[in-house]
């Protein structure tokens, strides 16, 4: 048995129980997008005041352990002069950050994308120590439709998640590894099953190619659920079943912790969700939530860009927080109120 690194502290640190990550590290095109539904002007400023709002709110580092940036707001500081990432520090909460340079369409695949970013990654992680952060994240995108995914796609994703991963760790990060399977079409929950096993596979095959250390990384996947255009919806208790099966047939228990992303679900469905699978415990790894929109949307339509709003969409956000911290133990209700479980 190999001893234990700082890397592997740092990973269970960053998924201990009753805490998770928040996910803030939408490119400028994504928030620009989510900022314009809730009608808010996107410019530097703005971005920099609502990461701020977030950072700064109620029980914020109580809850959360790490929050992935993007690069801008990792270089980023408040309107009073501190550097955004020194306030996270403080706080007692880990900077981590965005590594991957976006998906792009895969030459050879139509419909089909890979996710691009290695080239210069070394460098760029040196300085992205420099200033501060100490985890990072790569998101692969998987589409599911007519004749998709093409197993050469899901292995052009999980090969540069593992050269990813390897070089974030040589550089003395933990790696978020995030092989997404998008919600949308109209599959159903058992069809989102086949392709995300299948895609766990594959990737967990290529992490051992590239001698990732499972111990020091932090795995961030989709849950299984049914396709957007699906009428039917399968209720919680189908999707932790679901997902449970294809996590245990595909992910090594030497994997400290599996950190959902929200993926277009609701706030409260992706919190239901994760209360369902930890409900079913105990499971070889941690379960716990790396959202971005589960955690945020609340927040970000009750601010709408306005000053006078911020001590109320903290509070929106604090109790977003709060629930999905109680459903990493199985115990929220959604009265808000903790449950016996
Ligand atoms: C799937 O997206 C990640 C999790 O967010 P949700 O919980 O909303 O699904 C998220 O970290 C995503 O990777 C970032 O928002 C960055 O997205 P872009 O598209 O800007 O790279």
């Amino acid at each position: 048995m190999t001893p234990a690194t700082d890397l592997d502290q740092l990973a269970l640190q960053l998924t201990r129980p009753g805490h998770g990550i928040l996910a803030a590290d939408e490119s400028t095109a994504t928030i620009e997008k989510r900022f314009s539904s809730c009608g808010i002007p996107c410019t530097e400023e703005t971005r920099r005041d609502y990461r701020t709002l977030l950072f700064t709110a109620p029980r914020f580092a109580d809850v959360i352990a790490g929050v992935i940036l993007y690069e801008e707001t990792l270089f980023q500081k408040t309107a009073e002069g501190e550097p955004l990432v020194r306030l996270l520090e403080r706080a007692g909460v880990v900077p981590g950050i965005k590594v991957d340079k976006g998906a792009k369409p895969l030459a050879g695949y139509p419909g089909e994308t890979v996710t691009e970013g290695l080239d210069g990654l070394r460098e760029r992680l040196v300085r992205y120590r420099e200033a501060g952060a100490r985890f990072t994240k790569w998101r692969a995108v998987i589409a599911i439709g007519p004749g998709l995914p093409t197993s050469g796609a899901v292995e052009a994703n999980a090969e540069a998640l593992a050269r990813y991963a390897a070089l974030a760790q040589e550089q003395g990060f933990v790696p978020i590894v995030e092989p997404e399977v998008l919600m949308d079409g109209d599959h159903d929950i058992g069809r989102c099953a086949a392709v995300s096993e299948t895609t766990l596979r594959t990737v967990f095959a290529a992490l051992a190619r590239h001698r990732v250390r499972l111990e020091a990384m932090i795995l961030k996947p989709n849950m299984v659920v049914d396709g957007t255009k699906q009428p039917h919806r399968s209720p919680p208790e189908t999707v932790a079943a679901h997902t449970l099966a294809v996590l245990r047939k595909t992910v090594p228990a030497a994997v400290p912790a599996v950190a959902f992303l929200s993926g277009g679900q609701s706030p409260e469905e992706a919190t239901r969700h994760l209360d369902a699978m930890n409900r079913r415990g105990p499971h070889p790894w941690r379960l716990t939530f790396s959202f971005a929109r589960a955690l945020q949307d609340d927040a970000m339509r009750t601010w709408a860009g306005c000053a006078e709003n911020v001590a109320r969409a903290q509070d929106a956000f604090a109790r977003r927080v709060a629930g999905n911290a109680l459903a990493t133990q199985g115990r929220y209700d959604a009265s808000g109120k903790a449950s016996a479980a």
